[in-house]
C-alpha cells in the first residue's frame, strides 16, 4: 500500500490528523493496533482548550461537541478549606475551555474518518518505521495475521508514549528530559451528577483531589495516592470518604455520592523528547511528550502538534517551501515547554509531596493565595489553562 502520510496511531492525534490531511485533499491511512471498541472506550482526557475547540470546529468535526459538549468559564481552586474561582474570560479577554471527554471527540473523528476519509485500519499493529531518514520512509505492520509495508512519503507518529515511531530517530540525535512524581491519580467514574457546575482542583495535607464531570449526570473524580496503588485496594465508601475529607470547605458545600462504574490508577510524568521530528519521520502527541494531568494539556498538546503538521504540509503545496516542515520540531517544542512548565506548576502547587515540610505546605498555601488575591496571578493560571496560542 502507498499514501502521501502514514499515520501510526488512531488516539486524538492520528485521528485529528488524518481530518485535516483530508480536509486539506491530502491522502493518509491511519494504523491503530487496538480494536475500535478499546480506542472510543479508552477513559482520559475531559478538557479542551479554546483553540482545540475551535479547530474541532473548523475541521467540521464539532456538531456534537458543540450540542453536548459543556462550556466552562473558569475552575475552582480549593485549599485551607477556602475556595476561590479563577475567571477565565474576565481575565484572559474571553477565553474558556469546554468540557467534552476525549472518548467523545475520538467517537466523532472515528465516524468521520470511515464515512468521508482514506482507510483507518483497526487491529493494525505498526512494527517498525524503516529509511525515515529518505525520501520514502515505510511503516512495516501487521493486519489479520499477515505483515505488509505502508510506503509513505511522510510518516506521522501518532502513537503515544508505548509506541514504535520514537525509536526511529537514532539515539545519538535524541534527547530526552524526564521527570516522574512520587504519586499517581486513582481517577473514577460515577453515576451520580458533580457536586459543583465547575471543576474544583484541592490542595489538602491528605493529598490532591479533583472534582471534574462528563455529563449533568456522570462525575469524574480523582484523588491523588502514592505511586504503585492498585485501584482494587480502595472500597468504594473509603474513596467517598477520602474525596469528602479533602475537598472540606469553611460553609455547607456537600459532595453527593453514587454508584462508582469504574476505578483507575494513572501514574504521573513529565516527558519530552527532542527533536519531534527526522528526516521524514514526525512525533505528534504522546509520542513525543507527556504531561501529568493536572493541568489538562495533554490532548490539547497533541492538537497543537498535528495541526502544525498539517499547516505546514500544505504550506509546501502551496508554495512549494519546506520551511515550515523543516521548523516542526521547533514550532511545536516552543509551545510544549510552555505546557510543561504549566502542568508542573499546577502539580507542584497543589499535590503534596511524600516527605513534603511544613515549609513546603507554606509556600504551596501562599502560591494558591497569591492566585487568589492577584490579578497578574490569577492571569497567569487563566492564560495557561485556557491554553497558549496555536501560532
Ligand atoms: P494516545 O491517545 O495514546 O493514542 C495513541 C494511539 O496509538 C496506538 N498505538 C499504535 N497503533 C499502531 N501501531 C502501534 N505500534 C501502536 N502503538 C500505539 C494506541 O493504541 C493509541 O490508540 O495518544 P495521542 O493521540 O497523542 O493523544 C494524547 C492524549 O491521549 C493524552 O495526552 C491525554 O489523554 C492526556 N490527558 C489529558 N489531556 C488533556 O488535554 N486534558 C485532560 O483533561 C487530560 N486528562 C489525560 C487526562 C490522561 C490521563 N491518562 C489516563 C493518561 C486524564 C488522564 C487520567
Ligand atoms: C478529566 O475530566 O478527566 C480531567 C479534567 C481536568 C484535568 C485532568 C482530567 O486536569
Amino acid at each position: 500500500m502507498r499514501t502521501t502520510v502514514g499515520i501510526i496511531g488512531a488516539g486524538p492525534a492520528g485521528l485529528l490528523l488524518a481530518r485535516l490531511l483530508h480536509n486539506a485533499g491530502i491522502d493518509s491511512v491511519v494504523l491503530e493496533s487496538r480494536d475500535r471498541a478499546y480506542v472510543e472506550q479508552r477513559q482520559r482526557a475531559g478538557i479542551l482548550e479554546q483553540g482545540t475547540v475551535d479547530v474541532l470546529r473548523a475541521a467540521g468535526a464539532g456538531a456534537r461537541m458543540d450540542r453536548e459538549g459543556l462550556p466552562h468559564d473558569g475552575i475552582e481552586l480549593r485549599f485551607d478549606r477556602r475556595r476561590h474561582r479563577v475567571d477565565f474570560p474576565a481575565l484572559t479577554g474571553g477565553r474558556a475551555v469546554m468540557v467534552y471527554a476525549q472518548t467523545e471527540v475520538c467517537k466523532d473523528l472515528i465516524a468521520l474518518q470511515l464515512k468521508e476519509g482514506g482507510p483507518l485500519l483497526f487491529e493494525a499493529e505498526a512494527l517498525a518505521v524503516e529509511d525515515a531518514g529518505t525520501d520514502s520512509p515505510r511503516v512495516r505492520y501487521r493486519h489479520e495475521g499477515r505483515e505488509s509495508v505502508l510506503e509513505c512519503d511522510y510518516v506521522v507518529g501518532c502513537d503515544g508514549f508505548w509506541g514504535v515511531a520514537r525509536k526511529a530517530v537514532p539515539e545519538h540525535l535524541s534527547r530526552v528530559f524526564e521527570r516522574t512524581y512520587p504519586f499517581g491519580w486513582l481517577g473514577v467514574l460515577a453515576d451520580v451528577p458533580p457536586s459543583h457546575d465547575e471543576l474544583v482542583y484541592a490542595r489538602h495535607d491528605r493529598g490532591f483531589a479533583l472534582l471534574s464531570m462528563r455529563s449533568p449526570s456522570v462525575s469524574r473524580l480523582y484523588l491523588q495516592v502514592p505511586e504503585g496503588t492498585d485501584a482494587a485496594d480502595w472500597g468504594d465508601e473509603e474513596i467517598w470518604d477520602e474525596l469528602e475529607r479533602r475537598f472540606e470547605t469553611g460553609d455547607d458545600w456537600r459532595l453527593e455520592r453514587g454508584p462508582i462504574t469504574q476505578k483507575s490508577v494513572t501514574p504521573m510524568r513529565s516527558y519530552v523528547h527532542e527533536p519531534m521530528r527526522h528526516g521524514r519521520l514526525f512525533l505528534a502527541g504522546d509520542a513525543a511528550h507527556i504531561v501529568p494531568p493536572t493541568g489538562a494539556k495533554g490532548l490539547n498538546l497533541a492538537v497543537g502538534d498535528v495541526v502544525t503538521f498539517a499547516r505546514a504540509l500544505v504550506h509546501l503545496g502551496e508554495t512549494g517551501s519546506a520551511e515550515r516542515l523543516d521548523a516542526y520540531s521547533e514550532t511545536c517544542l516552543r509551545r510544549v515547554w510552555q505546557a510543561e512548565r504549566f502542568s508542573y506548576d499546577m502539580t507542584t502547587m497543589l499535590h503534596r509531596a511524600p516527605g513534603a515540610t511544613p515549609f513546603d505546605d507554606r509556600i504551596q498555601l501562599a502560591r494558591l493565595d497569591r492566585i487568589a488575591t492577584s490579578r497578574a496571578a490569577g492571569t497567569d493560571l487563566a492564560e495557561g489553562y485556557t491554553g497558549f496560542p496555536l501560532d
